[in-house]
């Protein structure tokens, strides 16, 4: 290894039996995490959101460049040109650019382009991806794994969010290019997804084709 300075690794050496109940207690609060469409306008603390995004920051990236940018919005006036623009972009997905096999697996989602959520929702976060940055402000290097990285970061943060107490939506509207526009984000950045958190509205439902999650055995093997 080179001469950059380190320090010892502060690691928690746990016993097994806290071991196995922290690992089935995170399982438990995790399998409760729903995908919510319906939102409550009910307001949410920002600093809520600052802790998730801190969460979601420290997510593994390559070469340490965090090459993400979160951008939260929250009820001013852009609400509605955010909207409508998501919602032409839907339209046409809806309308005519998605493929019938594809219109068949969201069938029993029942979305459609109708996104009221857009304007309800206390706090929207749209997530860049940055192409170029480095750990440094002001940095101007090439980025490895980005896709990987953010999408890292935004599992922490949907699992950050849902840890506090909040109701989450990955929306990935596509093309995103408006979000760019919106946001005021250079174009070296990709709008990589759109987060919706907040409470359920009331009496929200969800599908029950979306509590069907795969058995271990289904998801993993394990190897010699
Ligand atoms: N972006 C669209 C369509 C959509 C696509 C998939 I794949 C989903 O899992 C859910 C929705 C929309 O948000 O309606």
């Amino acid at each position: 290894m080179g001469d950059e300075p380190r320090v010892p690794l502060e690691f928690e050496t746990r016993p097994e039996s806290e071991m196995r109940a922290r690992a089935k207690a995170f399982y438990e609060e995790m399998r409760t995490r729903r995908t919510v469409r319906d939102f409550s306008d009910r307001p949410v603390p920002r600093e809520l959101i600052e802790h998730a995004i801190l969460a979601a920051g420290t997510a593994p990236s390559g070469a340490n460049h965090q090459p993400w940018h979160f951008s939260v919005i929250g009820k001013g006036p852009i609400r509605a040109r955010l909207r409508e623009a998501a919602e032409a972009e839907e339209r046409a997905f809806y309308q005519s650019k998605a493929s019938a096999e594809w219109l068949e697996a969201l069938e029993p989602l029942g979305t459609d382009e109708s996104k009221p959520f857009l304007e309800i929702a206390p706090w929207l976060i749209a997530v860049f991806a940055q192409r170029r940055g480095g750990p440094e402000p002001g940095d101007d290097r090439k980025n490895y794994y980005v896709n990987e990285s953010v999408g890292i970061a935004c599992g922490l943060l949907l699992a950050a969010l849902h840890h506090a107490g909040l109701a989450t939506l990955t929306h990935t509207p596509n093309p995103m290019g408006f979000l760019s526009d919106i946001c005021g984000r250079p174009a070296s950045e990709k709008p990589y997804m759109l987060i919706v958190a907040g409470y359920p509205a009331e009496g929200a439902t969800v599908p029950v084709h979306a509590l069907k999650k795969k058995p271990l055995d289904q998801i993993a093997d394990f190897l010699d």
